[in-house]
């Protein structure tokens, strides 16, 4: 089997969060630290809609979409994996990996709103609804009380998620992270942080 090779870097949290996956889960993989906003024709080569996380498992397949490539991981993984095989606790699993990656996905664009538009451009009514929506996953995460983990005691997907979450808006978007607001999210991604895992897969500054 060729070695897999996951294309993006660790300043996209969706492709940190693949990464570290494989690192839990002791799959050897290469990596290609691509920036779609530095190279977006090399974006557009390796994934259609010119975006990363991508992961290439053949000389003839690539994956795209962290959830789609967690699934494909999470299945090679067998008795190891990061998300419950079945009922209740894989459809809360599931539910808290979503409200993390709906964060991010309504941080980025609020980030994309500010940074891919003229100043003059952009419109703050549209910023706002994206942070408070990015507002209301955060805290839905925040009322889970961890026991250590999101999940209970078993360390899983829901948690690196989350932890991937909180450390790209500590850098990119502290204004999500008021201090003193969300003590159960920091701690948990201060914990996430302390994970050889994540320490293998070191957020870049940007
Ligand atoms: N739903 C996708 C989101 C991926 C995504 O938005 N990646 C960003 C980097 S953090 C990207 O490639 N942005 C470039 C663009 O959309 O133009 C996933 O989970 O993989």
């Amino acid at each position: 089997m060729t070695t897999m090779k996951l294309i993006g870097r660790n300043l996209s949290p969706y492709t940190r969060r693949v990464a570290i996956a494989l690192t839990l889960l002791d799959i050897p993989h290469e990596r290609e630290y691509l920036s779609v906003t530095a190279d977006p024709q090399r974006g557009l080569s390796i994934n259609p809609v010119g975006r990363v996380p991508a992961l290439q498992i053949s000389a003839s397949e690539t994956l795209i979409e962290s959830a789609a490539i967690l699934d494909y991981l999470m299945e090679l993984a067998g008795p190891k994996t990061l998300v419950p095989p079945h009922g209740k606790p894989r459809r809360d699993c599931l539910r808290l990996m979503a409200w993390g990656s709906g964060v991010l996905d309504k941080a980025v664009n609020a980030i994309y709103e500010v940074r891919r538009r003229p100043a003059e451009k952009v419109h703050e009514p549209w910023r706002q609804l994206l942070l408070s929506q990015a507002t209301g996953g955060l805290k839905a995460l925040e009322a889970v009380e961890p026991h250590p983990w999101l999940m209970g005691e078993h360390f899983s997907m829901a948690d690196v998620t989350a932890g991937v979450t909180v450390s790209f808006l500590r850098v990119m978007l502290p204004e999500l992270l008021p201090p003193g607001v969300y003590p159960n999210l920091e701690a948990l991604a201060t914990a996430c942080e302390a994970l050889p895992a994540f320490k293998a897969h070191p957020l870049e500054t940007p």
